[in-house]
C-alpha cells in the first residue's frame, strides 16, 4: 500500500493521560499504556516528542509503498536501537497500527476461529483496588459463540458487583473496569468462584508479582503476609488447587524464570502459567523460557515489543513450541480494536481485552469479525 498521507496527533486515553494516535491515509492506530509494566519493554516516548517524531522524522515514509514486515522493519532500523530508545515504542506501534489497519480497514479476515475474552472481573495491585493480586480473571470456558462468551463474562461481572454490595459498603471500578472491594484476595476468590460455577467459567489470576516484590520478599497487602519465593511457590500451587484456578500470569516477579519453572512442572498439565512481565512479547526472553521449561503461555502485547510484526515473530515462535498465546490489551487504553483483529487473525485461542467501559470497543469489534465470518467458530481450548 502507498502511503499518501502519516500524521501524529496527541490525544486521550482511559487514564486521562495523553497518548499518541497515527493516522495513514485516514485510518488511525493508537498506542495503549500499561501501569504494571515489565522493565524489559519497548520504551515510551512522553507523546509530545512522539507526535513530533511521526510529524517530522517519519515523514520520509510519505510517498513509499509497503507490506506490514516492510514498514515495522523500516520503523526498526530508523530506531536502530534494540528497544526503541530513540523514536518510542509507543510512536512505532502507533505507525504500525495505523498500516495494518489502512490495509484491513474494510476487509473480511479470512479466519473463522475467535478467542475466548479472558475478563477482568475483580482486581487491585497498581490498577486500584485493595486486594494484592492485580486481576481476577474469568473465562468463559463453556461458551460456544462470541456472543455466550462475552455474556457469560458480562453476568459475572453483574452478579459479582450484586454480591459484593451485599458484603461491603464500598464497591469500585478500577483502571480496567474490574471491580474494587475491601475484601482479601482469598475471600474474594471464595465469592467469584461460586458465581463463576453456576455461570459455566473458570478463574484465573494476573499476579503481577513483581508489583509487590520487594527485598526478596512478595508483601500481601490485607493478610500482611510476606513470602519468600519458596513460599511463594507453596501458596501459588495451594489456591491452584482450590480454585480450580486455569489460568496464571506472573506468579513471580519479572526476572524468576526458576520458580515460574518449577510452577509449571508442578501444576502446568492443569492450569496456563502464563509470562507478561516475564517475557514482554520478546523473542529473546520467550526463547529463554522454552529453553528453561518456564511456564506453558505467552501475553502478546504488541505495544511491549514495538511493532506488529515484532509481536507476531513472538507469537509465531509461542505456537511452534505450544506455548499458548493470549492477545493483551494495556490498562491505559483508547477505542482502538486492533488487537481484536489481530487476535483472530493470528489464531490466538484466548485475548484479554476487558468486560466493560470503553473496553467494549475490542470487544464489539470480535462480534463485528463473527458476523461476517463464514462459518465461525470458538478456538479450541484443550481443557
Ligand atoms: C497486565 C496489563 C493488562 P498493564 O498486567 O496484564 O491487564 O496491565 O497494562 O498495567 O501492564
Ligand atoms: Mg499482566
Amino acid at each position: 500500500m502507498i502511503i499518501h498521507e502519516l500524521h501524529g496527533e496527541k490525544v486521550l486515553d482511559s487514564r486521562g493521560n495523553w497518548t499518541v494516535k497515527a493516522y495513514i491515509n485516514g485510518t488511525a492506530g493508537t498506542a495503549p499504556s500499561g501501569a504494571s509494566t515489565g522493565s524489559h519493554e519497548a520504551r515510551v516516548m512522553p507523546a509530545d516528542k512522539s507526535v513530533s517524531i511521526i510529524n517530522s522524522k517519519l515523514q520520509r515514509l510519505v510517498g513509499e509503498s509497503f507490506n506490514q514486515a516492510e514498514i515495522d522493519i523500516l520503523l526498526e532500523s530508523i530506531d536502530g536501537t534494540e528497544r526503541f530508545e530513540k523514536i518510542g515504542g509507543n510512536t512505532a506501534i502507533a505507525v504500525s497500527f495505523a498500516h495494518f489497519n489502512a490495509i484491513h480497514k474494510s476487509n473480511r479476515i479470512e479466519k473463522e476461529i475467535f478467542p475466548y475474552p479472558l475478563g477482568n472481573i475483580f482486581g487491585g495491585g497498581v490498577h486500584g483496588g485493595s486486594s494484592t493480586f492485580q486481576e481476577f480473571l474469568s473465562i468463559p470456558v463453556k461458551a460456544k459463540t462470541i456472543y455466550e462468551a462475552l455474556e457469560t463474562n458480562a453476568q459475572l461481572h453483574q452478579r459479582l458487583r450484586e454480591e459484593l454490595k451485599k458484603k461491603t459498603k464500598i464497591v469500585g471500578i478500577n483502571d480496567e473496569g474490574a471491580l474494587t472491594a475491601d475484601i482479601d484476595d482469598l475471600k474474594a476468590l471464595d465469592i467469584i468462584t461460586g458465581i463463576a460455577e453456576d455461570l459455566g467459567c473458570r478463574i484465573g489470576l494476573d499476579i503481577a508479582a513483581s508489583e509487590f516484590f520487594k527485598d526478596g520478599k512478595y508483601i500481601y497487602r490485607s493478610s500482611k503476609k510476606a513470602l519468600a519465593p519458596k513460599d511463594q511457590l507453596d501458596f501459588i500451587i495451594e489456591i491452584a488447587e482450590k480454585y480450580k484456578l486455569i489460568y496464571i500470569e506472573d506468579p513471580f516477579e519479572e526476572n524468576d524464570f526458576e520458580n515460574t519453572a518449577e510452577l509449571t512442572k508442578k501444576i502446568g498439565d492443569k492450569c496456563l502459567i502464563s509470562g507478561d512481565d516475564l517475557f514482554v512479547t520478546n523473542e529473546k526472553r520467550l526463547l529463554k523460557g522454552i529453553k528453561t521449561g518456564t511456564a506453558n503461555s505467552i501475553i502478546i502485547k504488541p505495544n511491549q515489543a514495538g511493532t506488529i510484526s515484532m509481536a507476531h515473530d513472538t507469537i509465531s515462535l509461542a505456537k511452534k513450541h505450544d506455548y499458548i498465546p493470549v492477545i493483551s490489551h494495556r490498562s491505559a487504553e483508547t477505542c482502538d480494536s486492533t488487537i481484536s483483529r489481530l487476535a483472530v487473525l493470528w489464531g490466538a485461542p484466548i485475548i484479554k481485552a476487558g468486560v466493560i467501559d470503553m473496553r467494549i470497543s475490542k470487544l464489539n469489534e470480535l462480534i463485528h469479525l463473527w458476523n461476517i465470518a463464514e462459518d465461525p467458530r470458538m478456538a479450541k481450548l484443550g481443557f
